[in-house]
């Protein structure tokens, strides 16, 4: 069986749902703690950066969500992430789009939240970096004017991790423009029953669609 350390709503909630798509047993260990506290001494032992997702696979311990999500994918041989040159190398773009653009747009924004205390400093950097976020949606929503999902008609892991990042906007204190198309695409995404028994199992709401404007 599968051991994925989670904190809820985190990134790791696209393992949790591949998971579920795969049809696979999950230890679940949540590790969160209240703000400025550590970690546990046991999770910085698997992860000594302290952060989620981490699978464990037996021997393996894997703890980049990249690297979990295209392991799992592969390993149970699923559409989710394509096997032909071009269709993977597509599907591993936007992947990565979401993972490594996308993902860490909005973890600046958590930092600058956490980091700066002046009140006007702050605002000033967040719509900045709402503005670039802005951008990034846009660019997801016209993606998604040409297709069903972002990879064409079949889900892909991207459609899955770029619905729980949008679910973040709860966090960065300001609306987020999701065009209609992305608006689409998520509600597609929410409502699998792999989707939704993560949120139940993780005890989170899904609130991305209500507070998007545009
Ligand atoms: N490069 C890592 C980044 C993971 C990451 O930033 N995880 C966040 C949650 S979405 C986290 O654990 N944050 C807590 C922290 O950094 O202490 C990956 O893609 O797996």
């Amino acid at each position: 069986m599968y051991t994925l350390y989670y904190m809820p709503g985190a990134c790791s909630l696209a393992v949790h749902v591949l998971l579920n798509e795969l049809n696979q047993e999950v230890k679940l260990e949540n590790v969160s703690v209240p703000q400025g506290q550590p970690r546990s001494s046991e999770f910085l032992k698997v992860n000594p950066r302290g952060q989620v997702p981490v699978l464990v696979d037996d021997e393996l311990i894997l703890r980049e969500g990249g690297a979990i999500i295209s392991y799992l994918l592969d390993k149970h041989n699923s559409p989710m992430l394509p096997k032909l040159a071009q269709e993977r190398a597509n599907a591993m773009e936007w992947l990565m789009f979401a993972n490594a653009t996308m993902h860490p747009t909005y973890a600046k924004a958590f930092f600058i939240n956490r980091i700066i205390k002046d009140e006007a400093s702050k605002e000033e950097a967040i719509t900045a970096i709402v503005e670039q976020i802005d951008k990034l949606w846009a660019e997801v929503d016209e993606q998604l004017g040409k297709t069903k999902y972002i990879c064409g008609d079949q889900i892909t892991a991207a459609d899955i991790l770029l619905t729980v990042i949008a679910n973040w906007a709860s966090y960065l204190g300001k609306p987020v423009e999701l065009g209609g198309n992305v608006k689409r695409m998520i509600k597609e995404v929410i409502n699998r029953p792999t989707f939704q028994k993560a949120l139940t199992d993780e005890k989170i709401e899904y609130k991305a669609l209500a507070m998007a404007v545009k």
